[in-house]
């Protein structure tokens, strides 16, 4: 029997940073079936779909979306009232159908990402099923290995450290929920090793620790002696993500880091000697976003260590990939489906990923809510890795704390190793 979609409701609600961000409500018969809230990032690619924000700097400091909130009430709400709510993909190809800008500047990627999440959520109810079973279909699911941010720098702290992320990834474990408890000791152990050092300060936008280096190699040193504190071997069974977030301090002239300014090659060869001297088993954002040349040339040279991970270079679009792909210029892309604004665009991209041999993370942003329906997706997409911040502040511990309610009927763990 199908269910069809009888009204969407949308309101305005703050994200992790106090900035004013969508929700939605997907009613089905008359009945509420599916809510979602949309995040929002900070070191954003430019070639994203675009967030409609209001502008109005009296106001929410010009961040407000009324805008986008009511495109969802008056546009989107017709569009979609009468359809069935469990075909996702004529869903979204309705929204997509009245955005013809290309970027969704016109309607807005968060009221589109909005209403096609609540309708998932919808779907899934109406059917009585996890949504992650949902989304995966008869391909099962998959517990996700998590890349935790337990040190935040770039954009995401106010510290003087230019890499953006650096993260543990609990790999050598049987389950996800002992991997999870790794990954949070490894989290408690940081902060004792930097309280030690007399580094200890607050926290990034993202719940890991934010300490002044002088160096960034230095908190690849610190990740790793956090690491053994907590009674873990690096290499074997915690390894170590890095997000340089590169676009934020590439100019011009060149990468600004560590004090100098240094071409690509140069900064790959940067990468290339923390490869020699640390177990680190992802780079994501190496380079710029534009900088195609340089993040061919690592891939091809290191791509055999370690994976190399698109984020800002890909932003979840399949024309991207496509381009990546012919290019060589990454083995992993990173996925935000605020990137791209649909569901459905959010599922092709990670297929096309697969299908052509690369590894893909499924990724939260810097400003979250309590929303979790990136556990969900990570899982039933058997996506391999998720990367949701640190194991603190609710905004993160939110996916975590879902990923550990899913652990308790779908028992396979990936093994990434
Ligand atoms: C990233 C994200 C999430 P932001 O760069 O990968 O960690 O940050 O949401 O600020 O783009
Ligand atoms: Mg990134």
């Amino acid at each position: 029997m199908s269910h069809y979609i009888s009204g969407l409701a949308a309101r305005m609600i703050l994200d992790s940073r106090g900035n004013p961000t969508v929700e939605v409500d997907c009613y089905v018969d008359g009945r509420l079936a599916g809510r979602a809230a949309v995040p929002s990032g900070a070191s954003t690619g430019s070639h994203e779909a675009v967030e409609l924000r209001d502008g109005d700097m009296n106001r929410w400091l010009g961040k407000g979306v009324d805008g986008a909130v009511t495109n969802v009430i008056e546009k989107i709400q017709e569009a979609l009232v009468g359809l069935p709510v469990d075909n996702q993909h004529v869903i979204d190809e309705v929204m997509l159908e009245m955005d013809t800008t290309g970027n969704k500047s016109n309607i807005g990627a968060n009221a589109t990402l909005g209403a096609s999440l609540a309708c998932l959520h919808a779907g899934s109810n109406v059917h009585q099923m996890p949504l992650w079973r949902y989304v995966g279909g008869l391909s099962g699911g998959s517990l996700p290995v998590p890349l935790m941010n337990i040190l935040n720098g770039g954009a995401h702290a106010t510290s003087n450290v230019d890499v953006q992320e650096f993260m543990v990834v609990p790999h050598g474990f049987d389950h996800f929920p002992e991997a999870l408890r790794a990954g949070v000791e490894t989290y408690h152990s940081l902060k004792s090793v930097l309280k030690d050092k007399g580094l200890l300060g607050g926290v990034g936008d993202e719940g890991g620790f934010a300490p002044n280096l002088p160096k960034n190699e230095e908190g690849l040193a610190l990740l790793v002696q956090a690491i053994e504190q907590a009674g873990y071997s690096p290499g074997e069974q915690m390894s170590i993500a890095l997000d340089v977030a590169a676009q934020e301090f590439h100019h011009a002239d060149g990468y600004h880091i560590d004090g100098r300014i240094i071409g690509g090659a140069e900064l790959g060869e940067m990468y290339s000697s923390w490869l020699d001297d640390y177990p680190i088993v992802s780079i994501e954002d190496a380079f710029g976003e534009d900088d195609w040349l340089s993040w061919s040339r690592f891939t091809k040279s290191e791509g055999h260590r370690v994976q190399v991970v698109g984020d800002d270079l890909f932003v979840t679009n399949i024309g991207r990939l496509a381009e990546g792909i012919e290019m060589g210029a990454a083995n992993a892309i990173l996925i935000k489906p605020n990137q791209i604004g649909t569901v459905t665009e959010t599922l092709e991209c990670i297929d096309m990923a697969k299908e052509n041999g690369m590894g893909t993370v499924i990724s939260h942003r810097s400003g979250e809510t309590s929303d979790d329906t990136i556990a969900d997706i990570a899982v039933g997409t058997r996506a391999g890795q998720i990367k949701t911040g640190a194991p603190a502040r609710s905004d993160r511990t939110a996916k975590y704390n879902q990923l550990l309610r899913i652990a308790e009927e779908c028992e396979e763990y990936t093994q990434l190793y």
